[in-house]
């Protein structure tokens, strides 16, 4: 790849156009200190917007409510057959590009894997984004990056709360007062979400899927719940891990804060499933009043669910 240069006089004028930049510091940083030697490379500068997630089979998919937070981007030069790493970065980004030319550039979908910002993981089931872009120095160009559900996903099951039954309809409480329920108080999307109601009398919910998912852990490549929520009070989600005699080992290990907005979550259940050595799951979730000092922390609580997926490969 040859580099275009410019030279230490302009570098004035170079400074200026930075300043109308929204760039990283350090790259700033790193082009200001070169102005000291001869000649640098000029940058070119990629923006990229964040992802859309577009609907193929919405019976098939559900939903295509996202969390696309970051990308994984990369330049493919196919006439040096040489790939070049752009990194990951929070969208939407703009970033100062020193390969210049034509190339094909690749974004992956990165979520924040159980909530998580150092868990930040490309999301096997979103298709990556493929376009061409010719970089030149000094110019900027901006992508809007699409993507779909892979074909290759399985949907073992989506909770939308449109259907009459319930799928987290087993009480594992011994309060019937608590359940989960179809409501049209608060949805996320269609005409129903799902709705816990809280009390001080009735603090406690824990629900279970009535139905058991066969997931042969030495097949399944990736696992992942997704959801929709919004919480007065924090949520833990787990599996419920069933052998051949019916002994259960019950795993809580996914836990979202209160939220007063919805929010849209992706939990890493692979290694959850993959490490059981049982291949039958039930899927459970739990919350509760908060009880400090000797009180609880509110009179009443609300839980909303929407679009629980469970997706693997
Ligand atoms: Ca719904
Ligand atoms: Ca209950």
């Amino acid at each position: 790849m040859k580099l275009k240069h410019h030279f230490s006089s302009k570098c004035s004028r170079f400074g200026g156009f930075f300043f109308k930049k929204t760039i990283l510091l350090a790259a700033m940083a790193a082009v200001f200190s070169a102005c000291d030697r001869e000649e640098e490379p000029i940058p070119a500068y990629l923006t990229v917007e964040p992802f859309q997630l577009l609907a193929t089979s919405p019976d098939v998919h559900g939903s295509v409510s996202e969390k696309i937070t970051h990308a994984r981007m990369f330049l493919f030069d196919n006439v040096a057959n040489v790939t070049h790493q752009l990194g990951t970065v929070e969208l939407p980004a703009t970033i100062p590009v020193l390969n210049t030319g034509e190339f094909e550039l690749n974004i992956d979908p990165v979520i924040k894997a159980n909530g998580n910002t150092f868990y930040l993981q490309t999301y096997p089931f979103y298709k990556r984004f493929t376009t061409t872009v010719n970089l030149q120095p000094n110019e900027d160009t901006t992508v809007e990056p699409t993507s779909t559900y892979s074909t290759e996903a399985v949907f073992e099951f989506i909770e939308d709360f449109e259907t009459p039954s319930v799928l987290f309809s087993v009480d594992r409480d011994d309060n019937t007062a608590t359940s989960l329920q179809k409501s049209e108080d608060d949805v996320f999307e269609g005409d129903f979400s799902g709705k816990v109601t809280l009390d001080t009398a009735n603090a406690v919910i824990v629900a279970q899927t009535a139905n058991l998912y066969e997931i042969d852990y030495s097949t399944a490549a990736k696992i992942f719940m997704e959801l929709n929520y919004k919480t007065d009070v924090p949520l833990e989600f787990g599996v419920v891990a069933i052998d051949d005699q019916g002994e259960e080992v019950v795993n809580f290990e996914f836990v979202v804060l209160e939220k007063a907005e919805w929010n849209k979550i992706y939990f890493d259940m692979t290694d959850l499933i993959s490490t059981a050595k049982v291949n039958r799951f039930a899927f459970i979730f739990r919350g509760g009043i908060p009880f400090q000092d000797g009180k609880f922390t509110l009179d009443k609580a609300e839980i909303y669910l929407d679009n629980i997926k469970l997706v693997h490969f």
